[in-house]
């Protein structure tokens, strides 16, 4: 067999069963692999972005990586933005990109490119495969790196005379890595500051913000007191009525800085530090108090869950503490679009189980608190900063989890970064229900330069104004095969959404907010 389909054999054996692509004449080899092997399902996405976004989103359901195929380093430059994405949420991500065969590669061909140095600007391995013998074994170490905890970018190049050659056989699986266990000194150190009785937060990110994670520190808060919060743009998180309402840290720098003054003790939990997005003139890159102190419970690649529960145990947290409503009773509001409205309505509304992906941008500010008492749902945001995330990532993850219920919260400025994806998920029947927040601007730019002091100018509002012409988010769907509606009022949008909720498949509801 050649190297494509020892690969592709490969994969499949290490239970990899999406294959999103975006091929070009380097990867034939592979796509001729993919139609002779059974075991793969092949996804297209009409731009690079939409095939690695989608990879996030599936691995992020799915907790195992997809394949995603990509064309030289042109292509894999494409992909880049949600690559990044997906590598600051810590997801696991396996790129296999074709590129020029080696003996072709002297010659300069128009797609040569530095496709490693690409690669490895935003990946935590990377290999070019340098023959078909050892394209397969690459293959079970790019998944065992991508599976690594807390989850790794693995980009593996396979120029086109590996894939074709002769002479190879599929590899072995490799095994997945454990997490590490935190040390017993490290539980027994923050049980100490916990009992001081200090005031302490525990910033919770990655994997224990699952139920089980969540629940645990929920006792913990109850036995010392300490504060909860998650960072400002979550990777994955469990939520809604039963589930602990834990709040974000604030992305104004300061109500961030009022929201965590006061306290002493900043424990990690999987988190980094709570630092601004953005370095604002005369204000601190960390939103916390000077005096406060760091300790890190957990790595990211540590287990975050059974730290907190060997901690809440070590502190003599009771087992069961009852999960106390917070936030927001849902109700189906009217009038014009509010922030804070729309996420008791759509709290109301929203299915059972369901998976909502929010790229919302300043339209979701208040999102958050309105839906903690919504049905039990896992709520994605991006946490690399990298807009035009929200339509791939719930193509993927409605690719994952066909029996659930996608709700896609997609700014329009973002989502024209992606909307391809509407594409995919018409052809791939997906059931994701869209909801496009039509402002025609770009309002968080339009506050950043207001936050200066200055008043928009002629340049700003070429910038940053969307309209001239204004986008129509009906007919942009209606062309890519996803039925679509317009409205402009809370009620409007609540009648839509529920007769979008009660049909399957791709629904796209623009709502005019300007
Ligand atoms: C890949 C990428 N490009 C550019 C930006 C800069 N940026 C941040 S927000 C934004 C505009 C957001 O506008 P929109 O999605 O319409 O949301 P709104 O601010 O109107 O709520 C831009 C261009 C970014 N964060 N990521």
């Amino acid at each position: 067999m050649n190297g494509a389909e020892s690969l592709i054999l490969t994969l499949i054996a290490s239970n990899v069963e999406v294959c999103f692509a975006n091929a070009g004449t380097s990867e034939i080899h592979f796509v001729l692999a993919l139609d002779k092997i059974e075991g793969m399902r092949c996804v297209l996405g009409m731009a690079e972005t939409v095939v690695t976004g989608c990879a996030d989103g599936y691995a992020r359901m799915a907790e195992k990586p997809a394949m995603a195929l990509l064309h030289c380093g042109p292509g894999f430059a494409n992909g880049i933005a949600n690559v990044h994405n997906a590598r600051r949420a810590n997801i696991p991500m396996l790129n296999i990109v074709g590129d020029q065969a080696s003996f072709h590669r002297p010659f300069d061909p128009p797609l040569a490119a530095d496709t490693e140095g690409l690669a490895r600007a935003v990946s935590h391995w990377v290999r070019t495969s340098g023959s078909a013998q050892q394209v397969s074994s690459d293959g079970a170490e790019a998944i065992q790196a991508a599976r690594t905890p807390p989850g790794q970018i693995a980009t593996l190049i396979v120029p086109a005379d590996v894939a074709w050659s002769e002479g190879s056989i599929p590899a072995v699986p490799l095994p997945v890595v454990a997490r590490p266990r935190v040390a017993p000194e490290v539980l027994r150190r923050v049980a100490e500051i916990l009992h001081t009785g200090e005031p302490a937060m525990l910033l919770l990110n990655g994997h224990a913000l699952g139920e089980a994670g969540l629940f645990a520190a929920h006792r913990i808060a109850h036995a010392s007191g300490a504060m909860l919060r998650t960072p400002t743009q979550v990777p994955r998180m469990a939520r809604g009525r039963g589930r602990v309402p834990v709040e974000r840290v604030p992305y104004v720098v300061d109500k961030a800085l009022s929201a965590l003054s006061g306290l002493k003790h900043i424990i990690l939990v999987g988190a980094k530090p709570p630092m601004g997005f953005f370095a604002y003139h005369g204000k601190p890159s960390l939103m916390m108090p000077q005096d406060c102190a760091i300790t890190v419970l957990a790595r990211p690649e540590q287990d975050a869950v059974a730290a907190l529960q060997e901690l809440a145990d070590e502190i003599g947290a009771p087992g069961a503490v009852p999960v106390r409503e917070a936030g927001l009773t849902p109700r189906i509001a009217s009038g014009r679009f509010d922030s804070e409205a729309f996420g008791m309505t759509l709290a109301a509304l929203l299915p059972e189980n369901a998976i909502v992906t929010d790229d919302s941008v300043t339209s979701g500010r208040s999102f958050f608190p309105a839906t903690f008492n919504a049905a039990p749902h896992d709520w994605i945001q991006s946490t690399g900063g990298a807009i035009g995330h929200g339509f791939p990532c719930a193509t993927g993850a409605a690719v994952a989890c066909p029996d659930r219920k996608v709700v896609c919260l997609q700014a329009d400025g973002a989502g024209m970064y992606s909307l391809q994806a509407l594409w995919t998920q018409a052809r791939e029947k997906l059931d994701v229900v869209n909801v496009v927040f039509a402002n025609r601007v770009y309002k968080i730019l339009y506050g950043e330069l207001r936050s200066t002091g200055a008043e928009p100018g002629c340049a700003s509002d070429s910038l940053f104004d969307l309209g001239r012409p204004d986008l129509d988010w009906v007919g942009l769907a209606k062309s890519m095969g996803v039925e679509a509606v317009s409205v402009e009022t809370l009620e409007g949008f609540a009648d839509t959404f529920r007769a979008a909720c009660g049909r399957r498949g791709p629904f796209l509801i623009e709502f005019r907010i300007f």
